[in-house]
């Protein structure tokens, strides 16, 4: 499936439904870019986000407006607040034959995530999808290593695409990843360099993905084919101390008025507290409903 971030340039159109919320940046910073709304504690520039880690970019020079994480390739779609969640857009791994099982093409996928931020095991899918093929990651969780992965084979397409569209091991197969993983690699292998199946199905795939935005059906091969990258959830988090740690210093804790706090797997994130809304992380940002 092709994921296209679409322009609706800067301006925010007064029918939108964010326009009747406050600004959900710092005064005086950009709060969008394209139609990506950019909230606090993420920022554009100088003195609008809350510390590096939350430093994104926006490049105008591209047709459609580009939101990316700090210095990384990590092309942000969407930021919620409320969940402590990006979605992001992220490469799928690809390996093609040539007739004779020689490699013609092979573009790897690698995922690097700093800390605050970790894959989301709840959700996101690994998926590998070919006729002759295993796939595996490899990811990080402090000083352990995690490798898991799925095996996809067929003898037709027709039996691929049989199965009732679920990825279910012929010709598409997926697995649950574990949680809190950094920097992930994506391998892709084949048994027969695709020599057996090459006439119908040339390339193997493998990618991490949002659960529930890849269908796979008869349509998969010939997508994923134009498709170059996937959209992911990443989990974020603010310092890394709980709750009741980070509360004790008023000048560094950022949960502010009416909103509270939430632990996470080693800092927190704010929520306004039931019956308000906004944006919890700035000084006024919960708003009476
Ligand atoms: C931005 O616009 C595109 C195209 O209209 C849409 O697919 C995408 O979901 C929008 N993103 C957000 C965050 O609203
Ligand atoms: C903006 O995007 C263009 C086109 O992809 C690229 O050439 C340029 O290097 C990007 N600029 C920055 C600052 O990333
Ligand atoms: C924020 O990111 C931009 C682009 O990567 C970089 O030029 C700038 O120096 C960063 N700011 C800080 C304070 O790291
Ligand atoms: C962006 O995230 C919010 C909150 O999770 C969600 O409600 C919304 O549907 C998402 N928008 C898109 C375009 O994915
Ligand atoms: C690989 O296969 C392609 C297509 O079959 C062929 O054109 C190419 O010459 C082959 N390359 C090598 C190095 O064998
Ligand atoms: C299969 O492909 C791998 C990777 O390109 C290559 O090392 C190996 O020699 C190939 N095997 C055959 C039988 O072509
Ligand atoms: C992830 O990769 C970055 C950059 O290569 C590295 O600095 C960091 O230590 C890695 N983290 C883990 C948990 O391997
Ligand atoms: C296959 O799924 C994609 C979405 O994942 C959808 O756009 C496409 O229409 C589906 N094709 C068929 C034949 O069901
Ligand atoms: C609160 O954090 C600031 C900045 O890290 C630090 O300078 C200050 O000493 C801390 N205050 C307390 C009471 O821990
Ligand atoms: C919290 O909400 C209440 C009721 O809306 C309001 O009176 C109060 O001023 C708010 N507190 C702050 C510090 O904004
Ligand atoms: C956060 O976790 C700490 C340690 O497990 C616990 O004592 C505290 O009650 C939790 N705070 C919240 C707000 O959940
Ligand atoms: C059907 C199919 O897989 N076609 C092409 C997909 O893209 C690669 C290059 O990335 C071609 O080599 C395949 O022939």
């Amino acid at each position: 499936m092709v994921v296209v971030v679409t322009i609706l340039l800067a301006t925010p159109t007064p029918t939108t439904a964010q326009s009747l919320l406050p600004p959900q940046a710092l005064p005086g910073c950009p709060d969008h870019c394209g139609n990506l709304t950019i909230s606090y504690p993420f920022g554009i520039g100088d003195g609008c986000y809350l510390n590096d880690r939350f430093n994104v970019t926006c490049n105008i020079s591209t047709q459609q407006p580009t939101t990316r994480l700090m210095t990384s390739n990590v092309e942000i779609t969407n930021i919620s607040l409320y969940d402590g969640e990006l979605q992001i857009l992220q490469f799928a791994a690809r390996d093609c034959y040539g007739a004779q099982g020689n490699l013609t093409a092979r573009h790897g996928s690698r995922l690097r995530v700093p800390p605050p931020y970790t894959i989301s095991e709840t959700k996101n899918v690994f998926v590998a999808v070919g006729c002759d093929t295993y796939a595996f990651f490899t990811g990080h969780r402090g000083e352990q290593k995690y490798t898991t992965g799925c095996m996809s084979i067929c003898d037709n397409l027709d039996n691929a695409i049989d199965q009732q569209d679920t990825c279910s091991g012929v010709g598409c197969c997926q697995t649950k990843i574990p949680s809190g993983l950094k920097n992930l690699t994506v391998t892709l292998r084949s048994f027969n360099n695709h020599t057996d199946v090459w006439d119908f199905n040339p390339c193997s795939y493998a990618f991490l993905v949002q659960e529930g935005e890849f269908n796979f059906n008869s349509t998969s091969f010939r997508e994923l084919n134009d498709t170059t990258r996937v959209p992911a959830i990443l989990d974020w988090e603010i310092g890394n101390e709980l709750c009741d740690i980070a509360a004790k210093n008023e000048s560094t804790f950022a949960c502010k008025a009416n909103s509270s706090c939430h632990n996470r797997s080693s800092g927190y994130i704010c929520r306004c507290r039931p019956g308000y809304e906004g944006n919890p992380y700035l000084p006024d940002g919960c708003q009476g409903k």
